[in-house]
């Protein structure tokens, strides 16, 4: 179907479309590479460089996942503010906060040197979010799409005092099987999160290979963290600033089959790898001041393929 001029956002680049159910997205298109960005949660779905080691989509996004207005989308990169996770002092308040089920704006879309296309999207408080969280804020999501993906999420603090927040680039990677994936750079303690509880343990196998369900926080984590995929051939790399904690996690079966927006089937083709700043390793933020938290994706040759 052929764009009709008002729905270019960049001519050629960027063009605006209705996406699953017909929820508002961005559709980018470029010669390094294509993505998908919904207005609902700014909530990159799709992810696909057209050169390099692989053009396969870097991104998971399940079957089963709900468009609808007021839940979450399933996979691709959620955006996690101002909680990560159940709010212990409001068990009722939404799961990952309410970032990722408000509509964010358009601010803008530009082209850069050497093809890369940045769109920014913004989120500001208002009635509904203060009173979930009393706070006064401005979100902005820069989504930088060349042949690596880049998502850098800023938070600015409009309230008169400091506020901390807890924040996450919530990563779906894809991957051709979770059982044969091995994960390079993380190592030493981790809490382990699965089944709801915090248990703070030593990583015994480096580099790590999942078994079973894997729920992992790495507070103080922030290095390069490389998921060597043998049955993609490939490997996806995933960098970070302003990012002082990682989350590792598989649902695995049980986990699978208890979600409603996820197939049963689905859990041998993702890895959440995720950046982000949770538990003691939230912001506090001043009046004024701005935190940016940024992941970058790119997928890599695997050594077996190369
Ligand atoms: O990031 C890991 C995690 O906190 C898991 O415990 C699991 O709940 C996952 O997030 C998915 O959360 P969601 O609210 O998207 O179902």
């Amino acid at each position: 179907m052929n764009a009709s001029s008002e729905d270019w956002i960049l001519p050629g680049l960027v063009r605006r479309e209705a996406g699953n159910n017909r929820l508002p997205r961005l559709a980018v298109s470029t010669p390094l590479a294509e993505a998908h960005l919904y207005l609902h949660g700014a909530h990159v779905t799709h992810f696909r460089p057209k050169a390099g080691p692989s053009t396969a989509p870097c991104l998971f996004l399940s079957g089963s996942s709900w468009f609808d207005a007021g839940r979450p989308i399933r996979g691709g990169i959620p955006v996690v503010f101002p909680w990560f996770g159940r709010r212990r002092e409001d068990p009722a308040a939404p799961q990952h906060g309410f970032a990722r089920l408000r509509e964010w704006t358009l601010r803008g879309a530009e082209c850069l040197a050497g093809g890369d296309v940045a769109i920014v999207l913004s989120l500001e408080s208002d009635a509904e979010t203060r009173a979930l969280w009393p706070h006064d804020f401005r979100l902005a999501l820069r989504v930088t799409v060349g042949t690596a993906l880049s998502v850098e999420l800023s938070a600015t603090n409009l309230s008169p005092s400091a506020f901390t927040f807890e924040e996450a680039l919530h990563t779906y990677l894809a991957v051709a099987d979770a059982r044969q994936v091995v994960v390079e750079g993380f190592s030493g303690p981790f809490a382990d999160t699965s089944g709801g509880g915090w248990r703070v343990r030593e990583e015994a196998a480096v580099p790590v290979r999942l078994a079973g369900e894997t729920d992992r926080i790495y507070l103080g984590h922030r290095g390069r963290i490389v998921v060597r995929d043998p049955g993609g051939k490939r490997s996806l790399a995933v960098e970070r600033e302003g990012s002082d904690a990682a989350v590792l996690w598989n649902p695995w079966i049980a986990k699978a089959k208890a979600m409603p927006d996820f197939g049963d089937d689905e859990w041998p083709f993702m890895l959440c790898v995720e950046a982000g700043n949770v538990a003691d390793r939230a912001v506090t933020l001043p009046p004024g001041a701005t935190h940016r938290l940024t992941t970058r994706i790119l997928a890599e040759a695997h050594p077996a393929s190369s």
